[in-house]
């Protein structure tokens, strides 16, 4: 009886309706038929997502899922504009707790981290494109309440140069503490803390960046976290030699739009990590890239997942169906002619054919999946860009089905 408790306390909590989806989108689905390529051929509705709304009033393109109060629960953190601000919403009931206000605007990315390394999330975010411009949020725990948003600390770990576009926290050098990985429309940089609180900028000179995208994984499997830009791969040499920029080897991939979404993930479950991209502002095929017979130093070899995707702002992977095998999530923006939620079945397991699921037709920027009733099974949390709400959860009812 557990899950229908969560489910009426979502309702209750939250003081609105639940929106069942009834997956009435033929000429969608239409519409991805001629849209083609891998994931073309056909449409299914393989699983039964709830759509909640979580806050009607807000919006914002920073979109994160963390424990924030230590419960063992996800919360939810949105940030946005100077109207919509820094808030974090508690688990179950998501009552909101406004952290901070933007000097311009919290934008385009944020990431949930243990900044400070004394057991909680903290909020690392960017605030529009003046000096000191990349913060961090101390979470006042573990003395004090994150549902009191006044003692939530604001830090400043340096200038991005620019809007900050993207955030991807880890400890690139290996001592220990946290560093903060970002990138402007013209650089890519890594924020390493030197002590803690301290932060040494190091730019890198990596050629053709695009305008925006940026992701972090183990490209080569040894251990170390990489960094992937646009239409390449950058190889961390470890320890100290992290810190040089220079010291970092930059691969080619192969093509991706300058405006990019790019995840590491092992979606084929061959036990090597891939790469996909698809594009954030513009219309780009999702391409999942796999190593080829040189290692990831060599060519890499293109799988077209879907073709012609326009304004692909949110990228992510995870077992939506729970068949065991890693499938897709591509959402796109409300700007996008058709502003389609999609979820890309990994129909054969190893990513070789690809079925689609529309979710929704409500546009989504930055979605984040994770399992957020705690029932097993991936959820969608997200929003249109800021200005744009409501904050809403796809809340997956595969659990329901049996
Ligand atoms: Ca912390
Ligand atoms: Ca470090
Ligand atoms: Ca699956
Ligand atoms: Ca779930």
């Amino acid at each position: 009886m557990t899950r229908p408790g969560i489910r009426l306390l979502l309702a209750i909590g939250l003081g609105l309706p639940v929106v069942a989806m009834a997956f009435a989108y033929p000429s969608l689905r239409d519409g991805l038929r001629g849209a083609g390529g891998g994931a073309g051929a056909g449409t299914v509705e393989a699983v039964p997502f709830e759509r909640v709304v979580v806050d009607d009033g807000m919006a914002g393109d920073v979109k994160l899922v963390g424990d924030i109060d230590g419960d063992g629960h996800k919360d939810l953190v949105v940030g946005g504009g100077s109207a919509e601000k820094l808030a974090w919403y508690r688990h179950p009931d998501w009552s909101r707790t406004t952290v901070a206000t933007p000097t311009v605007e919290f934008t385009t990315d944020g990431s949930i981290a243990d900044v400070d390394a004394d057991g909680d999330l903290d909020i690392v975010v960017p605030d529009g494109d003046g000096p000191d411009n990349l913060l961090w949020f101390e979470n006042p725990r573990p003395g004090g309440d994150p549902a009191d948003g006044a003692s939530w600390r604001r830090w400043v770990i340096g200038s991005v140069g620019g809007w900050g576009k993207d955030v991807h926290p880890a400890d690139y050098d290996g001592d220990g503490r946290l560093d903060i990985a970002t990138r402007s429309h013209h650089a890519l940089m890594i924020f390493f803390q030197t002590a803690p609180g301290d932060w040494e900028r190091v730019e890198f000179p990596h050629g053709d960046l695009g305008n925006e995208g940026l992701a972090h994984g183990d490209v080569d499997g040894d251990g170390l976290v990489d960094l992937v830009v646009r239409g390449a791969w950058i190889r961390n040499p470890g320890a100290a030699a992290a810190r040089d920029g220079g010291a970092w080897v930059r691969y080619p991939i192969g093509e991706a739009d300058a405006d990019f979404k790019a995840l590491v993930a092992d979606v084929d479950g061959d036990g090597r990590a891939e790469v996909i991209f698809a594009s954030s502002e513009n219309t780009a095929d999702v391409d999942r890239w796999t190593v080829g017979d040189e290692g990831p130093a060599g060519p890499w070899v293109k799988h077209t997942v879907m073709a012609g995707l326009e304004r692909g702002h949110t990228l992510q992977a995870g077992d939506m169906d729970l068949d065991g095998d890693t499938d897709l999530v591509v959402a796109q923006m409300h700007t996008a002619a058709t502003p389609r939620i999609l979820v890309l079945l990994n129909a054969d397991g190893r990513a070789g054919r690809w079925l689609v699921q529309v979710v929704g037709a409500e546009g989504l920027h930055n979605g984040v999946v994770a399992d957020m009733d705690e029932d097993g099974d991936l959820d969608i949390f997200g929003a249109n860009w800021t200005g744009h709400p409501p904050v809403r959860l796809w809340i997956n009812r595969l659990d329901e089905r049996t």
